[in-house]
């Protein structure tokens, strides 16, 4: 006889709808009549929290209990997504609980749309964070996430007269029902002030730092499920405030104004995010936000070591810590502070400490994105941290004198300081010096940071530099986004399997020619089709017919993804059916997606340009009846979900070497879209997998754009001597798309004729005939079905799943704690 089944946490659909009423009633304070939307959402995402604390706080004991070794990932950025589905699906209820709301007369539906997602990143670096924790959980890895509770997560773009225009989020407006508060758990952290030398009561040499401002960092905690074990991880973010000392009167005698500026100015530094693309300039507060939640984390990090296993001197057989990108390698020099300044560690210990906890991933290549700060601002909010790198640097540089004996240039460009732009601190270098392994995201992005960025580094110690490609998690990007292929290759493999382990696709394969197959292949993609379709029309206005091919270039805002190639490309059909409108071309619909950092002037412009040219398009009935474009507002994982199950054709067709991986990628083939991409980041390996008679490749290698530019690239001579290039040009600057004005889209001809530094005129041509073999594939319903098919029996090794299990192995050296019941 099993014991009666828990309303609390039952997983019937009698408990659930029991759970459901009780939530709203208790919760929300509400009976079904009058319940809003919301208040049916919030009863919904309570019903699921209980079911998830249940198996949290198991796994928290267990991991107490066995001193399981934890990961600490630091990231400034979880781009999360709406969290509802993606709890149930990981529960293992996401159809009972359809089933129970249904019952209850509740369209879940409605519901789902109801939620707000947390948008606390900005593109892929902070959509990796979030499906790593997905995987994390789902791989049984000990882990905790740390990170920044941002009040106002990245803008809500909304389009104006085909302009971005930014709108404040304001997620947190209705409430969150995800997270706990911890008000116990908080840390002060310290800003500004000097040093002192003092002396300990051995008479010691101790460093003092005298702070001119202390605030406090708050816990937030949000639990993270892994799909199909029971166990659940942490994610801490921290929310700033001001200290509980805070007293009108003492703080600032007489002051009033001045003590509530001193309470502004501590709730500001977790207010809001700064697009990782935005220009550094000035930035003061995003250095104050890395340290904030870099200093939270590593106190916290200790204090667990210490209410668990105990000696500091073994914090590193505890804990490892992951820093993605430089934005978090802060902790590094804040390790060492806490450790030598309030553990009265010595240094060597520290050091020796410090430099086998952390491990760091780089995510870009591009100059202008490596982390620099000026040092008279770091000296001003950090003069501690400052000292402590002059530390780390002069021992780091000595050692690399010992090495290579009179290489003073080399030790200029290693020394964690730059002297060339100003005096800079290299955040980057910092990273690398402190971390016991280094890795890129994809195989050429890691051979590239070996023989550029970090070449000297991988010189003096080449055993340190590891790749792990990226991943994407499949229970997001399939199950929840496209239920119903989800569905199909369930039925198609006889087995779930594929969703734990994303290996289990290649059952798809000797399917891949069956004509029943393949038309419910085909009614899935189009069923996808007609409900972005739908939306698309609601939202932006343009209609577009479903039978037309849906090319979908989705993704940040930024010259060297090339969305300006694609509407080269766009252009160039325009012109072909203007000047032979009995000319036959394969209905496309173009669909762009995604936001452009807000200072990023020629990134808003493209955004501008794309709109321009889909109204001259869209309202020529001449071309109409063949090409589309829609620009998709608000490119979020929300709408991101929409936009996967949809696509006919990926766009992928950054300038070689500039893409350290990608992941949009990954999302678009794991859902049968074809991708159509340059030999860039994980292109590469995805076309390596899928074969490369399904995958679309064109465009010049890293090593001939590296040639290319060496030899002396010149734009203007390849603008000279192509016909249909230079008309494509000309017909922007000829005003057609700016209502007779040649001057809006000049700053970006103009560049792209004298300087192009992203090479779209180098790689124009083999654009366009690529294009033209994907036409003739997708006219081929059948090739290309299988194209299709085969692109998504081939994705296991694109799971982060796999991707968690390298590190786990290669980097971390954890090992999976595996729950009883
Ligand atoms: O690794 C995640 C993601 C990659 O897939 C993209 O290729 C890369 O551009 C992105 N990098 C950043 C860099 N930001 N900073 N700093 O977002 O990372």
């Amino acid at each position: 006889n099993d014991p009666p089944e828990q309303t609390r946490t039952g997983m019937s659909k009698a408990a659930l709808k029991q759970a459901y009423i009780d939530n709203l009633f208790y919760i929300q304070g509400r009976f079904r009549d009058v319940a809003s939307t919301y208040d049916l959402y919030m009863a919904a995402a309570f019903t699921a929290r209980d079911r998830m604390l249940e198996r949290w706080v198991e796994s928290a004991q267990v991991y107490k209990t066995s001193h399981a070794r934890t990961l600490c990932y630091l990231s400034a950025e979880y781009l999360l997504g709406p969290q509802l589905t993606q709890n149930l699906v990981n529960l293992g209820i996401a159809k009972v609980a359809r089933a129970a709301a249904e019952e209850l007369s509740v369209d879940f539906n409605a519901i789902l749309e109801e939620e707000v997602e947390p948008g606390l990143g900005s593109g892929g670096l902070g959509r990796l964070a979030a499906c790593y924790l997905d995987s994390l959980a789902t791989q049984r890895i000990p882990a905790i996430g740390y990170g920044i509770r941002y009040e106002f997560g990245i803008f809500d773009q909304v389009i104006q007269d085909g302009w971005q225009v930014e709108r404040s989020d304001n997620w947190l407006r209705n409430g969150n029902p995800w997270e706990l508060p911890r008000p116990k758990i908080s840390f002060a952290v310290r800003y500004g002030g000097h040093t002192e030398q003092t002396r300990d009561q051995e008479g010691r040499s101790r460093v003092r730092w005298v702070p001119e401002m202390v605030i406090k960092g708050v816990a937030y905690d949000t639990p993270i499920l892994g799909y199909g074990v029971r166990n659940a991880n942490l994610l801490r973010l921290w929310k700033s405030e001001a200290p509980e000392s805070f007293d009108f009167q003492t703080f600032n005698v007489g002051d009033y104004y001045g003590a509530v500026h001193a309470k502004i100015e501590a709730e500001t530094i977790s207010k809001v995010l700064y697009p990782n693309d935005e220009p550094e300039a000035g930035k003061e507060l995003r250095l104050k936000q890395q340290y904030f939640f870099v200093s939270c984390s590593m106190q916290d990090m200790i204090r667990l070591h210490r209410n668990t296993v105990g000696p500091l001197e073994t914090i590193h057989q505890k804990f490892v810590v992951q820093l993605n990108d430089t934005h978090p390698a802060l902790a590094i020099a804040e390790l060492m502070r806490l450790l030598v300044d309030e553990q009265a560690m010595t240094w060597e210990q520290a050091w020796s400490i410090t430099r086998q906890t952390f491990c760091y991933t780089n995510h870009t290549l591009l100059p202008e994105a490596l982390e620099t700060w000026s040092l008279a601002l770091f000296e001003r909010l950090l003069p501690r941290h400052l000292e402590i790198i002059y530390a780390i640097n002069q021992e780091f540089l000595d050692q690399v004198r010992v090495r290579f004996l009179g290489d003073e240039a080399r030790i200029a460009r290693m020394s964690l300081i730059d002297e060339t732009h100003g005096r800079r601190i290299r955040m980057a270098h910092l990273a690398v010096v402190g971390s016991r392994a280094v890795n890129g995201v994809a195989a050429l992005h890691s051979k590239l940071i070996k023989t550029t960025i970090f070449k000297d580094f991988h010189e003096l110690a080449p055993e340190r530099f590891h790749t792990v490609t990226n991943g994407v998690t499949p229970r997001r990007f399939m199950v929840v986004s496209n239920p119903r292929l989800a569905r199909l290759i369930t039925a198609t493999c006889g087995h779930d399997r594929w969703i734990g382990d994303l290996e289990y696709l290649r059952d798809l394969e000797t399917h891949a020619d069956d004509p029943v197959l393949q038309a419910r292949w085909r009614q899935v993609k189009i069923a996808a089709k007609r409900d972005l379709a739908c939306w698309l029309d609601h939202h932006t206005g343009v209609p577009i017919d479903p039978e037309a091919m849906f090319d979908i270039q989705a993704k940040r805002l930024h010259e060297y993804k090339r969305q300006h190639l694609k509407v080269l490309h766009i252009i160039r059909l325009y012109q072909r059916l203007k000047q032979d409108p009995s000319v036959s071309m394969v209905p496309r619909a173009f669909i762009f997606g995604g936001k452009a950092a807000p200072g990023y002037v020629m990134a808003k412009l493209m955004i501008k340009l794309i709109n321009a040219v889909g109204e001259v398009i869209n309202r020529d009935p001449q071309v109409n009846g063949y090409l589309r474009v829609a620009f998709m507002p608000n490119f979020n994982v929300k709408n991101g979900q929409r936009l996967y199950p949809a696509a006919d054709l990926s766009e992928q067709i950054s300038l070689a070497g500039k893409e350290a991986s990608g992941t949009g990628n990954m999302k678009f083939s794991m859902n049968g879209a074809l991708t159509i991409g340059t030999d860039d980041g994980a292109n590469i390996e995805i076309r390596e997998a899928v074969g490369a008679e399904n995958f679309f490749l064109f465009g010049m290698t890293a090593e001939e754009v590296q040639r290319k530019q060496a030899e002396g690239y010149r734009p203007w001579a390849l603008y000279q001597g192509d016909a249909e290039l230079k008309s494509d040009i000309d017909l922007i600057s000829s005003g057609l798309f700016s209502h007779g004005d040649p001057h809006l889209f000049r700053p970006l001809t103009d560049h792209l004729i004298h300087a192009d530094p992203f090479m779209v005129l180098a790689d124009y041509r083999a654009y366009l005939e690529c294009q033209e073999r994907v036409t003739e594939a997708y006219a081929q319903p059948r090739r290309w079905d299988r194209m299709s098919i085969l692109n998504v029996a081939r994705m296991g090794r694109f799971s982060s799943d796999r991707a968690i299990r390298e590190y786990a192995e290669r980097i971390w050296q954890i090992e999976p704690v595996v729950l009883d019941s």
